[in-house]
């Protein structure tokens, strides 16, 4: 698939520190080290009501680790799928009565232009379910060579206790894997399954559901054997960070994982798992199915400034859960009309501090807020809210303007 336009970074001519990020696995930060190009695989929508806020801030977050990455010194191969045939998506599609093909490339293009819009850094592969299961098909294969697969009427299952790791995604219990499992496309309680928290791999055709021609019978793949199938082929085994929502640790990064580790049981699916928080909205998480979506693309219709919105993200930890209001987006605009105000002086306080707290704070676990707050600092002293206005550095103004944005995505 075609992914979307690369926006301009200017380049710096100071390197950033090596990165560090979270990571769900060990509950600890760990430094990255890649090997060649920094390897990252984020899970990409399923498009149907895109792009809400929630999904905005997850982009927007591994954006951040990109561009740490990048001013690292690093190359960066980034990886991006669409889940654009999945059970919700169908239902979507049904219940307003429309072509789920055509739901889903309108979705996608909007999603493309909110991505545009907000800076963010397109992937290098932006990869479709659909056009992906050859590769899906050919995994399911290794894991049926690897005797990790069986049938429940004419379905596949994955079995997960044929991976020694699994469980050490998420380190949940199993009562806790039960309890969610169920609620996030997991069918525990389907007769004829080994274990019930064993997941589907290949969907059998369904009357009035798509299907594509398989070794297994015409059928469709399951959710988490797509990411697996399309990190592998892009990316290959033991990738630098698979990243998400935290919504996204169980089932689905456990079970993407597990797949692929039966499938390759030298690597680990990836060396870091990285979850980004939950967004709310009128007190619960911003999701499709309660509804209660602030959408990007509509606050562009109302001519907002994109780079308010990404502000706003911004201004949140990525790894925090955190509830959107209209309030945060008002005193964005006005934050930005002062930083606009210091940025295009010229001549401003010393940029040099402000650089180096800007790239180091992004490259520690992506804290935007402290890099915010530095340049919030040098903005008061450019602007001299106290009284003392510092305009020592010549060419102060277009530096702090390089570094947020090249490090921060905010064109000011
Ligand atoms: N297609 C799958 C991943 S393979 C999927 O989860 N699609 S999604 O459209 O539901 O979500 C896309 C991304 O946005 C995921 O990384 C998900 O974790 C994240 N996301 C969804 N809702 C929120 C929210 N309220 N706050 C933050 N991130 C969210
Ligand atoms: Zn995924």
């Amino acid at each position: 698939m075609r992914a979307w336009s690369v926006p301009s970074v200017p380049s710096l001519p100071v390197r950033g520190p090596e990165v560090a990020v979270h990571d769900t696995a060990s509950g600890r930060l760990v430094t990255t080290s890649p090997d060649g190009p920094a390897r990252l695989y984020v899970c990409g929508i399923t498009p149907y009501d895109a792009t809400h806020m929630g999904h905005a801030a997850t982009y927007v977050g591994f954006d951040l680790l990109v561009r740490a990455w990048r001013n690292a010194g690093h190359d960066v191969t980034y990886v991006q799928n669409v889940t654009d045939v999945d059970d919700p998506l169908l239902e979507r599609a049904t219940k307003v009565g429309i072509d789920w093909v055509a739901l889903a490339e309108r979705e996608t293009q909007l999603f493309r232009d909110d991505m545009e819009a907000l800076r963010v850094l397109p992937p290098a592969a932006y990869v479709g379910a659909v056009e992906s299961i050859p590769l899906v098909v050919a995994l399911i294969q290794r894991l049926e060579a690897a005797g990790a697969v069986y049938r429940v009427d004419d379905d596949l299952y994955f079995s997960v206790t044929a991976d020694p790791a699994f469980g050490g995604v998420s380190g949940w219990d199993r009562d806790q894997m039960l309890e969610i499992f169920g609620q996030r496309g997991g069918d525990p309680e389907r007769p004829g399954k080994r274990d019930p928290l064993d997941c589907l791999l290949w969907r059998a055709e369904r009357p009035g559901e798509p299907a594509w021609e398989s070794p297994f019978g015409p059928g469709r793949p399951g959710w988490h054997i797509e990411c697996s199938a399309i990190a592998l082929e892009h990316l290959g085994s033991a990738f630098d960070v698979q990243g998400g929502g935290s919504d996204l640790v169980f089932p689905h990064h456990e079970m993407s994982a597990s797949e692929v580790q039966v499938a390759d049981p030298s690597h680990p699916f990836a060396r870091a798992y990285t979850h980004a928080g939950m967004v709310a909205y009128d007190g619960e998480k911003m999701s499709k199915s309660r509804g209660n979506l602030v959408f990007v693309s509509q606050l562009r219709r109302s001519d907002i400034d994109p780079m308010a919105i990404r502000f706003v993200l911004l201004g949140h930890h990525y790894r925090s859960d955190w509830e959107w209001t209209d309030d945060l987006l008002w005193q964005a605009a006005e934050t930005l009309e002062q930083w606009r105000k210091a940025l295009w002086l010229g001549a401003g306080a010393p940029a040099d501090a402000v650089v180096a707290q800007v790239l180091a704070a992004v490259a520690d676990d992506l804290d935007a807020p402290t890099a915010l707050a530095s340049v919030q600092a040098w903005v008061d002293a450019t602007l001299g809210t106290d009284g003392l206005a510092d305009t020592s550095d010549p060419t102060a103004g277009q530096a702090v303007r390089d570094v947020i944005d090249a490090a921060l995505g905010l064109s000011i």
